[in-house]
């Protein structure tokens, strides 16, 4: 399967930041859907059941660190992936060492983690027609994050779609 760890906002933030999103960019016509909301914190690409196994249980078997609370506070937008996207304004140490920890066991298990460098962010939308304006109102979000999952990607005619495979208390 297509798989990520990532972490995933609570229903009530990530509701509030998608009307938010909508109100800044209402000419953006596909925005990430609020259901597909997600920080990824490794992507792994394609990983058989082995593999997907090992993983499993080398991050059942570590300390993730804890949970920790990450400021949703800065829009961005990478021009080459043309992705906008809403991160933070300060780098967050529990993120990056979660980061660390995820890429360690994603290659002890053989899978190279892909992706430049780490930058947590949700992807807000993806190859709008053109930049996106600033955003009328400057966010200011926190969100806490109690869990890591790991996460199927299913690409379809309608765009992607992300099954939950497993849940690990951070
Ligand atoms: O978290 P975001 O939305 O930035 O772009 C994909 C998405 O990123 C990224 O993994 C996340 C879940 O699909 N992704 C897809 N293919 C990738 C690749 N080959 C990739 N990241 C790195 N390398």
């Amino acid at each position: 399967m297509r798989a990520f760890l990532s972490l995933t906002p609570d229903a009530e933030t990530a509701m509030t930041i998608s009307q938010w999103s909508a109100l800044c960019w209402p000419m953006i016509e596909r925005l990430v859907p609020v259901q597909n909301y997600h920080i990824t914190i490794a992507f792994l690409g394609e990983i058989d059941g082995a593999v997907q196994q090992s993983i499993v249980e080398d991050i059942e078997n570590r300390n993730l660190g804890g949970a920790f609370a990450l400021a949703l506070n800065r829009v961005g937008y990478w021009p080459d992936a043309r992705v906008l996207w809403l991160g933070s304004d300060k780098a967050c140490e529990a993120a990056n060492k979660l980061a660390q920890t995820c890429k360690q066991i994603a290659n002890r298990s053989g899978v190279r983690v892909s992706g430049k460098k780490f930058e947590p962010h949700i992807t807000l939308a993806r190859k709008p027609v053109v930049a996106p304006p600033a955003a009328l109102i400057d966010p200011d979000f926190t969100v806490q994050f109690e869990s890591l999952q790991l996460y199927q990607s299913i690409l379809d005619r309608s765009g992607a779609r992300y099954v939950e495979v497993e849940s690990f208390r951070l």
